[in-house]
């Protein structure tokens, strides 16, 4: 428990020395791990502390779950569709095996330490795979086209409605029942993980956030939240609940003006 709660933040995409551009004063390109800026930056806001984690064995996953206070799952490639008992698509974009190999190792570790996670886009179809959920591999085989989940617009910018489930974490952190949202997927939840529930749905069905049952924090989102002013409660939700404090308030507001004093009569007490 800690006042400003170490969140561990998975780099999700790897580059290539070819899709490294090279420079003529810098060494020559190589294999390089990759994370938007974004993600830190909506941890930080919230009151953490990002910890940006590199491709790691699993013993060191188990170490660095000891010392971090929650995880934050961020978006990237598709999942390796064997990680869920199925194989490739057509249409099945480009994978990072070892990347797969970490987020499932370290959903599972925090699993069982019951750290809080928040899973962003591909981190919330990690989450759900981890817990032995399956995915759609291509959307527009199953909705169609009507709505666009691969928008063109920036990531600014909310292209598509979700409805939220009454009761659920994302109504009450972000309001309801409808929400603007971004979408940058074409691949979904299809059967849920072990004690995950739906809790947000597109217009066409497409499930958009899945959570956890109880007072451990462990909440999903399709869209990418980091890049939305409106939905830094998500990361305050995340934050909170790392320092200790999450159930302890009814809403995010109250989260916020009373996570620093909690967090300092925890440790006192403690
Ligand atoms: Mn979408």
């Amino acid at each position: 428990m800690h006042d400003r709660p170490l969140i561990a933040v998975t780099t999700s995409e790897l580059r290539r020395p070819e899709e490294v551009p090279a420079r003529s004063e810098g060494e020559p390109p190589k294999v390089e791990v990759a994370l938007a800026t974004l993600y830190p930056e909506a941890i930080e806001r919230a009151g953490g502390i990002p910890v940006i984690v590199p491709l790691l064995r699993p013993e060191a996953i188990e170490a660095l779950l000891e010392r971090v206070d929650g995880v934050c799952l961020p978006g990237g490639p598709d999942l390796q569709p064997s990680t869920y008992g199925e194989e490739p698509h057509p249409r099945l974009g480009p994978t990072e095996p070892r990347v797969d190999a970490v987020e499932l190792a370290l959903v599972r570790a925090a699993d069982r330490r019951n750290l809080p996670i928040l899973g962003i886009c591909r981190g919330m179809q990690a989450l759900n795979v981890a817990r032995g959920g399956t995915l759609h591999q291509h959307l527009p085989d199953l909705v169609g086209t009507s709505l666009n989940h691969r928008q063109a617009e920036h990531g600014s910018v909310t292209t598509h409605a979700v409805e939220t489930a009454p009761r659920s974490r994302v109504r009450r952190a972000l309001g309801g029942p409808k929400l603007s949202v971004n979408s940058f997927h074409h691949q979904a939840v299809r059967t849920l993980g072990h004690e995950l529930t739906a809790t947000a749905w597109a217009e066409d069905g497409t499930i958009e956030a899945v959570e956890g049952p109880g007072s451990r924090l462990v909440l999903g989102v399709q869209w990418h939240a980091e890049g939305l002013a409106a939905h830094a409660p998500l990361f305050e939700l995340l934050t909170a609940a790392a320092a200790g404090i999450g159930e302890r308030v009814a809403d995010i507001r109250e989260a916020r003006s009373l996570r620093r004093p909690a967090a300092r009569r925890l440790a006192q007490a403690g």
